[in-house]
């Protein structure tokens, strides 16, 4: 039975719908004007395809852009270091490249892992670029800590580490991370074909377009090492470090470039370490320049000491002593037009080359001459 209310409101409903329905005969050529108009707008076309399927004509894309003067292409690869659940990080960084860099220039990435990469891993960045991309994994004992590390003393030491509040102090996947980095991965089967790299870690930001081939300029100008931010080391991540420095420089001579950065690692003539290092976050280097004679030495006396695990040496500070003493200072080069971020810091280029990379950093959230920064001690080697 309907009452007599709901009987009011449907007629009000019915001669409100009405008015709606009359007043659109007023409107444009073109609206609905009556139930069978209706139908033939609300009818598909009966192809069964909704149109956004149909795919753009090919002719409406343009052709791939090569940036590569002459077709000149170095012999590089972009390398990133990464978790399955890193995912998101990777993504976010990666498309930047390729949106302002690698979309014209076509490197071929390759990403490493202690872990097997997972499907949904390998899709989601397969699709994100045209370019090669590879997934390796790193052998067991190139990752994990070395059967020689006395585990009673690491663990002694990292639970002082962690209750002074040292950042990392207490994990041994980060010093594992630290080592690899310092020792192995130039050495990756996956990295073999290459000469250089440019080193990308998850959520990073790339705020300018980059129009011109790095890896050239690192080729022609016989550059070794790149860098955007540099800064210094935690003391308490490190104590021994420049001790085990100076004893292989007392056992190895013959191995430091004449030309070096020492200037950049110390204010005492190499007495002590000044903590100045590379952020190796960042990185665009000649791979080779690990692979020689004296940064393998190097490493292996450093590994042999046992710091990575004992204190929890970074790979930033080891590379940063090996590019400063094996190469030329000369061969360390400022990437200033790169206009970089990982958290908390970020170089955002200044002046013309702001406005020539249409960087969309604010110029002054800028950390080069910050008290925190090393770049003065870098600038005055020249
Ligand atoms: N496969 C793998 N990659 C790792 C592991 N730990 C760190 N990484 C990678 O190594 C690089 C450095 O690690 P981060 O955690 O970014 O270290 P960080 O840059 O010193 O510190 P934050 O970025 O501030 O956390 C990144 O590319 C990570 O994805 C790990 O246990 N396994
Ligand atoms: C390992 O380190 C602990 C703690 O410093 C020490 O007591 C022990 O003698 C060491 N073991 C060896 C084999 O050196
Ligand atoms: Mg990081």
């Amino acid at each position: 039975m309907m009452t007599p209310m709901r009987y009011v409101v449907l007629v009000l409903g019915i001669i409100i719908s009405l008015h709606y329905i009359l007043s659109f005969s007023h409107e444009a050529y073109g609206r609905a004007t009556s139930i069978s108009n209706i139908k033939e707008h609300i009818v598909g076309s009966g192809s069964g395809v909704p149109p956004y399927k149909v795919p753009i004509p090919e002719e409406y894309y343009t052709a791939k852009e090569v940036a590569s003067p002459q077709g000149r292409k170095a012999n590089a690869v972009i390398v990133m270091l990464a978790r399955n659940g890193d995912l998101n990080g990777v993504i976010s960084s990666m498309k930047q490249m390729e949106d302002r860099f690698n979309k014209k220039f076509q490197y071929p990435y390759v990403f490493l892992n202690d872990d097997d990469f997972n499907e949904q891993f390998k899709k989601r960045i397969t699709e994100l670029t045209d370019a090669k991309v590879e997934f390796g994994r790193i052998p067991a004992d190139e990752w994990h800590q070395p059967s020689w590390i006395n585990e009673t003393l690491a663990k002694e030491n990292r639970e002082k580490m962690m209750q002074n509040n040292v950042i990392y102090g207490g994990s041994v996947p980060y010093r594992n991370m630290c080592r690899f980095n310092s020792g192995f991965f130039y050495r990756h089967e996956l990295l073999k074909p290459y000469k250089y790299y440019w080193r990308v870690e998850p959520d990073v930001k790339f705020f300018c377009d980059l129009d011109y081939d790095p890896f050239l300029i690192m080729q022609d100008q016989k550059k070794v090492y790149g860098f955007t931010i540099s800064l210094y080391e935690y003391e308490a991540t490190i104590p021994t470090l420049w001790k085990t420095v100076k004893d292989f420089l007392k056992e190895n001579p013959g191995l430091v470039e004449p030309d070096n950065a020492m200037a950049f690692l110390s204010d005492d003539g190499g007495e002590s370490y000044n903590r100045c290092h590379f952020w190796s976050n960042f990185e665009i280097a000649d791979l080779d320049l690990w692979r020689g004679e004296a940064y393998s030495k190097f490493f292996d006396y450093l590994d042999e000491k046992g710091g990575f695990y004992y204190e929890r040496w970074g790979d930033a500070p080891v590379h940063s002593i090996g590019a400063a003493l094996f190469a030329k200072k000369e061969q360390i080069h400022f990437f200033e037009d790169i206009g970089y971020r990982h958290e908390p810091f970020q170089h955002c280029p200044q002046g013309a080359s702001h406005k020539k990379g249409k960087c969309w950093c604010d110029e002054t959230q800028n950390f080069d001459y910050e008290w925190y920064s090393c770049l003065n001690r870098y600038d005055k080697m020249f």
